[in-house]
C-alpha cells in the first residue's frame, strides 16, 4: 500500500459490531468480564482502549512501524522514551531543538542523574566524539525546531547501530509524508500529534512508533505503568486529521515555498530559515532523506531588532500570535519570547534563537492571502 492509501486505509477496518467506517469512540473506563479475566481484549482504558488501538495502528501504519504508542502529548511520549533510561546513562541530543524538550531532558532528567550533551549534528560525525560506554540513546530532531537544521538520520542511524545506541527522531515538523526515519534506520519515532497530524489545532497528543517487538514492549509496559495515555475523543479527532495529512501537507509545502521565496526578496528580511534553499547548509540531505521541504519557515530581520520582531508579529491577521503549528491555519510565533523561553539565553542564542527570529507555521490557505499578510506586517 502507498502513503497516500495508507493515510486513509492503513491497518484499519471497519468496526466489528455494526459495520461503522470509523470507529466508535469508545467512551468508557472499563470493560466487562464473564470471570476474572474472561475479556475481549480490553479490561481498563489506561491499559488499552479500541479507538486508541484503531489510532496507534494508523501511526504504525504511515511511519512503517510494527507497533505504536499514543500519549496524552508529545512531551508524555518523550518522557516515556527517557524512562527506558536509568541513573548514570548518557544522552547526545540536537542542540536546537523545541524548547519544551530541552526543559525535560535538563529539569527533570537530569535531577534523575541522566547526563545529556548537547551537539550540533548538522554534520553526523559531531556525534561520535560524545559516546561513551554510558551511552545509550541519540535524539534527534529533524528539521529542527525553530532553526531548520537538516539531520541526516541515514548517518546518526549508521553511528547509533555501530555503537549498539538506541536512535529517536523527532518526525513532528517533517510527518511521514516527508521524511520516514524508521526505514532510514532509526529505532524510534516521535510525534507531537498536536501538531501536523492532528492537522487542526484542536488536540495535544504525542505518539511512539517501533519496528522491533522487544523495544515495543518495554515502551508499552512505561505507557500503561506511568498512565499518561490519551483519551478516547482524542483519539478519534487525530485519526480523523491523519486520513487528510497527505493532501494538507502537499499545501503545507507549495505555501511554505512561496512565503520563503517572498520572504527571501524582502529588503527588510536578513535571513531566512528553509532547507528548500539550494544554499541551506543541508539542502542535500534534505533533498534526499525529504520528499519535499514542509511548511515551516523562520526568519530574522535586519538589525536584530527585538520591538520590531514583536511589531510585526502583533501586526498580522491571518497568521495568528500563538504557539503551536502544523494546523491548517497560518501561524506565527517569536521563539526568543514564546516557544523557546525556557532555554537560556545564551544557550538559545548560541543555535540561532535571536531576539528578531520569527518563527511561521505556514498553513493551508491561499498563497496570496499570506503574502499580503507578511507585506503589510513587516512594511
Ligand atoms: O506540545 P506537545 O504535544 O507536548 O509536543 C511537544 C513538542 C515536541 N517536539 C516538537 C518538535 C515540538 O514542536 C513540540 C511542541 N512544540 C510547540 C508547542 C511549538 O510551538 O513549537
Amino acid at each position: 500500500m502507498k502513503f497516500n492509501t495508507k493515510t486513509i486505509h492503513g491497518n484499519q477496518e471497519p468496526d466489528k459490531a455494526y459495520g461503522s467506517v470509523m470507529p466508535p469512540i469508545y467512551q468508557t473506563t472499563t470493560y466487562a468480564q464473564t470471570t476474572p479475566g474472561g475479556h475481549k481484549g480490553y479490561e481498563y482504558s489506561r491499559s488499552a482502549n479500541p479507538t486508541r488501538t484503531a489510532l496507534e495502528n494508523a501511526f504504525a501504519s504511515i511511519e512503517n512501524g510494527t507497533h505504536a504508542m499514543a500519549f496524552g502529548s508529545g512531551l508524555a511520549a518523550i518522557d516515556a522514551v527517557l524512562k527506558l533510561l536509568k541513573s548514570g546513562d548518557e544522552v547526545i541530543s540536537t542542540n536546537d531543538l523545541y524548547g519544551g524538550t530541552y526543559r525535560l531532558f535538563t529539569k527533570i532528567f537530569e535531577g534523575f542523574g541522566i547526563k545529556f550533551h548537547f551537539v550540533g549534528m548538522e554534520n553526523a560525525s559531531n556525534i561520535e566524539a560524545y559516546i561513551n560506554t554510558n551511552t545509550k540513546l541519540i535524539w534527534v530532531e529533524t528539521p529542527t525546531n525553530p532553526m531548520m537544521n537538516i539531520i541526516d538520520i541515514k548517518a546518526a542511524a549508521l553511528v547509533a547501530n555501530k555503537h549498539n545506541i538506541l536512535l529517536a527522531v523527532d518526525n513532528t515538523f517533517a510527518t511521514p509524508y516527508l521524511q520516514q526515519p524508521l526505514d532510514l534506520g532509526a529505532d524510534i519515532v516521535m510525534h507531537s500529534a498536536t501538531k501536523y497530524l492532528g492537522g487542526h489545532s484542536d488536540v495535544v497528543m504525542g505518539a511512539l512508533v517501533v519496528k522491533d517487538k522487544g523495544l515495543a514492549d518495554r515502551l508499552y509496559f512505561i505507557q500503561n505503568a506511568s498512565g499518561a495515555v490519551c483519551g478516547p475523543q482524542d483519539s478519534f479527532l487525530v485519526l480523523r486529521g491523519i486520513k487528510t495529512l497527505h493532501i494538507r501537507m502537499q499545501r503545507h509545502c507549495e505555501n511554505g515555498k512561496a512565503v520563503a521565496e517572498y520572504l527571501r526578496r524582502h529588503p527588510k528580511i536578513e535571513t531566512v530559515y528553509w532547507p528548500g534553499f539550494e544554499d541551506h547548509p543541508n539542502h542535500d540531505i534534505a533533498k534526499a532523506q525529504m520528499k519535499d521541504f514542509g511548511g515551516m519557515v523562520s526568519f530574522t530581520t535586519k538589525g536584530n531588532n527585538y520591538a520590531e520582531a514583536i511589531n510585526i508579529v502583533e501586526k498580522l491577521k491571518i497568521f495568528t500570535l500563538a504557539e503551536s503549528l502544523g494546523g491548517v491555519e497560518s501561524l506565527a510565533g517569536h521563539p526568543a519570547s514564546m516557544t523557546h523561553a525556557s532555554i537560556p539565553k545564551e544557550a538559545r542564542e548560541k543555535t540561532g534563537v535571536v531576539d528578531s527570529l520569527i518563527r511561521l507555521s505556514v498553513g493551508i490557505e491561499d498563497e496570496e492571502d499570506l503574502i499580503a499578510d507578511l507585506k503589510q506586517a513587516i512594511g
